[in-house]
């Protein structure tokens, strides 16, 4: 009876039902752990894609007379998008990366939308990618099952279809290079940490310093994987796995003794030990046998689930010969190999060093190695499509299928900052421009608020036209903040918030997410007006963020119970974080106004200090306030972290160093200081505060401005401390809490006072 209803319903759509109902079980499962009151309400169908265009696309409606809604669509991932257009436009709840709401619908939407009989969606291309190879160690490093059966519930329902999965590869390495006789302290000498694989994996560095990567990560992140490539597939999703990608253990000059391998460059100022990886070439015949050993592992053990492999070699690498007969003949190699192991590979290649190497990779150079592949074979994503696209100075990959990929964040920083016109316009006319164009992606390389400007990406991926971004910010906060009403003027705040932080015109200096000058090593100069990756500039005005914030705050004060929504506490939260690291900016400035100006050795160091309070006392307050939520906790980034060690508090210790070292020195002895920088409760406190403290008391010592060099000041003062800090352990130090701290309304409600 039920599948006889619901082949008439496709067949009055003029499609085919298709489905077979092992197939569906992923989108039911999907629905009983989102909305599991509601979860036998649904019905899903799979029909075949109309003549038109294969591209996914839904229809939602309601069986008249009875309390069911019916979804059809062409795929598993259409169903999970045309659910979530559901529940989140007619119900107005939302899912984030850090919360769902859906489970607090009180009861079945109405149809909503035009005529209210049906809802519709249709993509416009065929693939939505999601993650860069880095964010598996700023975002994912230490991501439980738990965490990411959300996250990838998330991306389902967001439509993404291709989704990056690296966890777990160092096991699919470690058996094939035991395979070809490496010993296993030969591989882990090769491994790096947790945290820091995503670089290993591209060759940029090699080993683990202060400590090796404990064997038993590699198992237990396989077994992790094997549930998220699972996950994926029943998702309807096509995950991209990876592939060997010619960086090897040293030792293999003494193993094969023939093989063709070179070093490749020494990177971001690593000691050698660390960098200056050994790449077997892709001409080798050994290149080869390792890429189909690996593949192989691989299918046994997450079964033949893709033809698409990740593979980067010169992300960040100098190739080793500009010659334009050599590039070709590497890809050349490297694509037999794919199609060695097998005969249907795609291979997926992240296009940042096309401009972050720009003067090396000149056209034709890019030109001779794209054309080992052949046009299908290969698939590139444009990595910083709205900032610094290469796709038209490439001629659109010379027709090699490619992506238009949102940055936007790099190493986790949390500035508001985005450019909500170039992701929708932007993105439509480079549809317009480009027939090779097949997709959108995220390929932040952490994810931290901002998430509308991620949303509407993939939003724009399922329309033609580009997105009116006003009437898509209201129906955004209306379903973040849902099931409530949510107030006209809170509306009215985000609107004012997308005008002055997500229209960002200042594109050219400011083309990414800021990060606080208070994260920076201190100094007397230098820390404000950097454009760039890591920007501090300012590129709006503060007091009208200010403005905004005291309405927002003035809205929750009135109605308290508001700031029971994860949603609405974690916007207030970050916007409160910025408006005190702008603050932090304003009278950083004031106090070396103070100190340059008045000579200060007429200051006594007591006056000196009493100016820079109030400059420490921004750093206490947006602790504490950071304190208050759950998502803005080292506490948290650390438990995950020593949770995996599973009760071994060596390994615990172990994880918890890569855990700090990450956020704060990058590397052994800060190689990448402040990088991945974080406004977090307890990093704020004891790792910032402390810093900015010991430079205002060398000044009150100093007492003369031209006695202050900065290089001193980081190799005797600031990197001992760093070294120091990175050995402590979280939780051993009064007011070092794991969970929350505090209440969220007093702070607000007593700091408004002070602006
Ligand atoms: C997907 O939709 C777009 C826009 O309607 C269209 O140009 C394109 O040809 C479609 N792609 C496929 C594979 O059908
Ligand atoms: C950590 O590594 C650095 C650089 O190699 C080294 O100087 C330091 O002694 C190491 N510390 C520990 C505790 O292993
Ligand atoms: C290396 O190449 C030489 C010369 O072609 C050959 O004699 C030798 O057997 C090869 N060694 C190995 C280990 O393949
Ligand atoms: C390449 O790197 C290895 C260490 O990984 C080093 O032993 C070797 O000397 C390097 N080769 C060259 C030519 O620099
Ligand atoms: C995967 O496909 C290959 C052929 O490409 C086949 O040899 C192998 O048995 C398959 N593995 C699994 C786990 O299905
Ligand atoms: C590229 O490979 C071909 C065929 O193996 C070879 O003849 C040619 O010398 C190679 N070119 C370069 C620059 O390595
Ligand atoms: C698309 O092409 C039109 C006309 O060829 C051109 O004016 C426009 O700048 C192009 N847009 C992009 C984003 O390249
Ligand atoms: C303070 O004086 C130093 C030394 O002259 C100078 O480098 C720095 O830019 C000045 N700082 C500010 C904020 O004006
Ligand atoms: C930063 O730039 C602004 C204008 O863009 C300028 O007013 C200010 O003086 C600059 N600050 C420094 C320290 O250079
Ligand atoms: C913890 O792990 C370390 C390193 O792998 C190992 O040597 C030690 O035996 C383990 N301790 C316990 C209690 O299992
Ligand atoms: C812990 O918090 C209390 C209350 O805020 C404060 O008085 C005390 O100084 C803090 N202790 C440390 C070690 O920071
Ligand atoms: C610093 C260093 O030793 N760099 C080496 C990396 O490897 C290449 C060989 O490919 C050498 O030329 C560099 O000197």
């Amino acid at each position: 009876m039920k599948l006889k209803s619901l082949i008439i319903a496709a067949l009055a759509l003029g499609q085919a039902v298709l489905c077979a109902n092992s197939e569906l079980h992923g989108i039911y499962k999907l629905v009983a752990r989102q909305l599991p009151q509601f979860a036998d309400k649904f019905e899903f169908a799979l029909v075949s894609p109309t003549s038109a265009s294969s591209n996914d696309s839904y229809t939602i409606s309601s069986k008249a007379g009875k309390d069911t809604v019916i979804i059809s669509g062409t795929t598993v991932n259409s169903l999970a998008r045309g659910f979530y257009h559901y529940v989140g436009q007619c119900g107005s709840v939302s899912i984030s990366w850090t919360e769902s709401t859906i489970d607090t619908l009180g009861s079945l939407p109405k149809l909503c939308g035009a005529g209210h009989g049906s809802l519709d969606g249709a993509a416009v291309v065929p693939w939505r990618y999601y993650f860069n190879t880095v964010t598996f160690g700023y975002t994912t490093a230490f991501y439980s099952w738990a965490d990411w059966e959300h996250l990838l519930d998330w991306a389902a329902m967001h439509g993404i279809n291709m989704p990056l999965a690296w966890v777990g590869y160092e096991q699919v390495l470690i058996d094939v290079f035991e395979e070809f006789g490496f010993s296993q302290a030969q591989i882990v000498s090769f491994l790096s940490g947790p945290a820091f694989q995503p670089w290993n994996r591209f060759g940029n560095i090699q080993g683990s310093w202060n400590g090796s990567l404990p064997l038993d990560w590699p198992r237990r992140q396989m077994q992790l994987q094997q549930k998220i490539v699972k996950r994926m597939v029943e998702l309807g999703m096509t995950p991209v796995l990876p592939s060997f990608t010619g960086f090897v253990p040293n030792a293999i000059t003494e193993l094969y003794p023939n093989a063709t391998v070179i070093n490749s460059s020494t990177w971001s100022g690593f000691p050698v030990i660390y960098t200056n990886v050994t790449f077997l070439e892709p001409l080798d015949p050994l290149f080869t046998k390792l890429q189909v050993a690996v593949i192989q592992r691989q299918q046994t053990y997450y079964g033949n689930v893709t033809h698409h492999y990740t593979l980067d070699q010169y992300n960040e690498n100098s190739p080793f010969s500009g010659d334009v007969g050599y590039l070709k003949n590497v890809s050349l190699g490297t694509i037999e190999s794919l199609r060695a192991a097998d005969p249907d590979a795609v291979w997926v290649m992240q296009g940042w060093l096309f401009f972050s190497d720009a003067s090396f990779w000149t056209d034709e150079r890019i030109q001779a190695y794209l054309s080992g592949p052949e046009i299908g074979q290969l698939l590139i994503l444009d990595l910083f499509s709205e900032g610094s696209p290469q796709w038209q100075r490439t001629n659109s990959y010379y027709g090699h299928d490619w992506i238009w990929c949102e940055l936007h964040d790099f190493g986790g920083n949390q500035g508001l900052e985005g450019n909500l016109p170039t992701l929708t316009k932007g993105f439509t006319s480079a549809m317009a421009n480009s027939s090779s164009l097949v997709g959108v992606g995220l390929t932040m390389e952490g994810q931290e608020g901002n998430q509308i400007v991620y949303d509407i990406l993939l939003d724009q991926a399922w329309s033609s036209s580009s997105l009116n971004i006003r009437r898509y910010t209201k129906e955004f906060f209306k379903a973040r903040y849902g099931p409530m009403t949510v107030p006209a003027d809170v509306i009215e705040c985000w609107h004012d918030l997308v005008t002055l932080v997500y229209m960002n015109n200042a594109s050219s200096v400011v083309n990414v997410v800021p990060k606080s000058i208070y994260e920076l090593a201190p100094n007397i100069n230098g820390l404000l007006n950097i454009t760039g990756h890591h920007p501090t500039k300012a590129f709006y005005d503060f007091s009208s963020l200010v403005d905004i914030w005291k309405k927002l705050v003035g809205a929750v004060a009135a109605s308290p119970t508001m700031l029971q929504h994860p949603h609405v506490h974690y916007d207030l939260v970050d916007i409160t974080r910025q408006v005190l690291a702008n603050q932090f900016l304003d009278l950083y400035v004031d106090f070396m106004h103070f100190y340059n100006a008045t000579n200060p050795s007429a200051s006594t160091s007591s006056e000196i200090i009493d100016h820079a309070r109030p400059l420490l006392d921004v750093l206490r307050t947006a602790d504490r306030v950071l304190y208050t939520d759950v998502n803005f906790l080292l506490g948290s980034w650390i438990a995950r972290a020593r949770a995996l060690a599973d009760g071994n508090d060596t390994i615990a210790d172990y994880y918890e160093f890569e855990a700090r070292n990450q956020i704060t020195l990058w590397g052994p002895t800060g190689q990448i200081n402040n990088y991945a920088s974080k406004q977090w409760g307890g990093l704020v406190g004891s790792y910032y505060l402390p810093q900015w403290e010991m430079f205002v008391e060398t000044l009150a010592v100093q007492r003369n401005v031209s006695a202050f060099n900065p290089a001193t000041f980081l190799h005797t003062v600031l990197l001992p401390f760093g070294i120091q800090w990175q050995w402590e352990k979280w939780g051993q130090t009064e007011n070092q809490t794991w969970g929350v701290q505090g209440d969220l309304l007093p702070i607000l409600v007593e700091l408004v006072q002070t602006f």
